[in-house]
């Protein structure tokens, strides 16, 4: 072989293999925040409130950790608190720091436990490959009752699956959506210690609830995001299919619902924003499959629940207005009652408020619980915000994990007792006739 026409080969095999490796590793950084703060400022006026979010435009610099209208966390990094404390100042706020150093305390959420543990639990937070791995075994353990199910594909080719939890034929069913948001990392450890609850349970009123139901279960269905909060970046929130028209990544799934999409300002258009719609409804396949799967069994599902975190309410709909409020909203708000009643009745008497989404919250239009309201008919439809009302946030210790679980059995219990109560756990359509 000519040695230049060699010579040229090892040059390009070189250069195409120093590329691949160099992108793995800018890839598998880990993104830091290091002396990142988050504050809690509470609004005096609505102008304040406007000029507090502007700050958000800055995306480097501040990120909006939660806004109620009354009071907002935010996050800020080391490099623009002096714009932060300018901005402060010029519109008369004053704010107090919860999180001194946002890294601190990512680094030590997840040490409780014994670190090198195999088996899985509740002491610490699990990633993907470990939740795959226990289901797997719960499934071949419960093989009477449990059946698993693939609900689609991600974006990047992850499976997103599924558990189908049934004692009996009929039962009014009921479905939870976990880890819809990549970083709510405590959605999904809430959603296998329900499921292992539902499965190992000797207490008598656990037993009736698993029983008596049935359950759908996703423990995390936006599993390209939370790879990537395992792997990459703690505090990513969406989903990871890249945009058409900017390099910004990935779309707010909660935003992505095919009902009232991008109404009354409930979503953002812009790829680069935390609530990014996507470029047309049901744009993520995660939510396509989730959709699809709904659509599907929706005479079936009775109750529908969102898992989120943090702030500690149960949202009804709507999401995509405060004007208005659904026909059965007097008995979402009893049936929220009874959830927030029964975690406040637990030792650790947490409060959980209740409202409609809009309402209490902000619009937010494009959501799983209000799509599947208003489309699908589920009647009972809430989104669950957990624990807890700014300490932590969004890293919420794994400390927690098992309180916040505990919560969420005893909540939903009574919730469903009050739902079946009001009549909303009958079948849904009757087809004989
Ligand atoms: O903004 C959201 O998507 C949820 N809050 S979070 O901090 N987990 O991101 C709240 C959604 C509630 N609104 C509707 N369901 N419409
Ligand atoms: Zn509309
Ligand atoms: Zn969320």
């Amino acid at each position: 072989m000519n040695p230049y026409i060699l010579l040229a080969i090892i040059i390009i095999i070189s250069l195409t293999n120093g590329a691949s490796v160099f992108k793995k590793r800018e890839t598998k950084e880990k993104v830091r925040y290091d002396d990142y703060r988050v504050f809690r400022i509470k609004y005096k006026t609505p102008m304040q409130r406007q000029s507090l979010l502007d700050l958000t435009k800055v995306k480097q610099n501040f990120s909006l950790w939660h806004d109620d209208g009354s009071e907002c966390n935010l996050m800020v990094a080391p490099s623009a608190l002096p714009l932060f404390e300018e901005k402060l100042r010029l519109v008369n706020a004053t704010a107090e720091m919860f999180i001194a150093n946002v890294q601190d305390l990512i680094d030590q959420e997840n040490t409780a436990g014994t670190r090198a543990d195999a088996t899985f639990g509740w002491t610490r937070y699990h990633n993907l490959t470990e939740i795959d791995a226990w289901l797997d075994t719960v499934l071949a353990n419960y093989p009477e009752v449990t059946m698993g199910f693939v609900l689609g594909q991600s974006y990047e080719g992850r499976d997103i699956r599924g558990i189908r939890i049934s004692y009996k034929w009929g039962n009014p069913g009921v479905f939870i959506e976990s880890n819809i948001h990549a970083r709510e990392w405590i959605t999904s450890a809430t959603a296998t210690w329900l499921i292992n609850e539902l499965l190992t349970s000797k207490d008598e009123s656990v037993r009736e609830l698993a029983e008596s139901h049935d359950w759908y279960i996703i423990p995390v269905l936006n599993v390209d995001g939370f790879v990537y909060t395992h792997e990459t970046d703690r505090l990513w929130r969406k989903t990871r299919q890249p945009s058409l028209i900017s390099d910004c990544v990935g779309v707010d799934p909660n935003r992505n619902f095919d009902s009232h999409w991008m109404e009354n300002g409930g979503a953002s258009s812009d790829p680069c924003d935390e609530t990014y719609a996507g470029p047309h409804p049901l744009s993520e396949p995660e939510v396509k499959a989730l959709s699809d799967f709904i659509s599907i069994l929706k005479h079936k599902m009775n109750v529908m629940l969102a898992f989120h975190s943090y702030s500690q309410l149960l949202l009804s709909p709507y999401g995509h207005t405060a004007e208005e409020f659904p026909d059965n909203y007097n008995d979402l708000m009893q049936v929220a009652k009874a959830y927030s009643d029964a975690v406040h009745g637990l030792p650790y008497g947490t409060i959980y408020k209740y409202g409609s989404s809009a309402g209490i919250l902000y619009p937010a239009s494009g959501a799983t619980n209000d799509w599947a309201y208003n489309e699908k008919d589920i009647k009972i439809s809430y989104t669950i915000e957990f624990r807890d009302t700014g300490n932590f946030g969004f890293v919420l210790p794994a400390a927690f994990i098992k309180p916040n679980a505990e919560e969420t059995l005893i909540g939903i219990m009574a919730l469903l007792a009050e739902s079946k109560r009001l009549r909303y756990l009958e079948p849904k359509y009757n087809y004989g006739l």
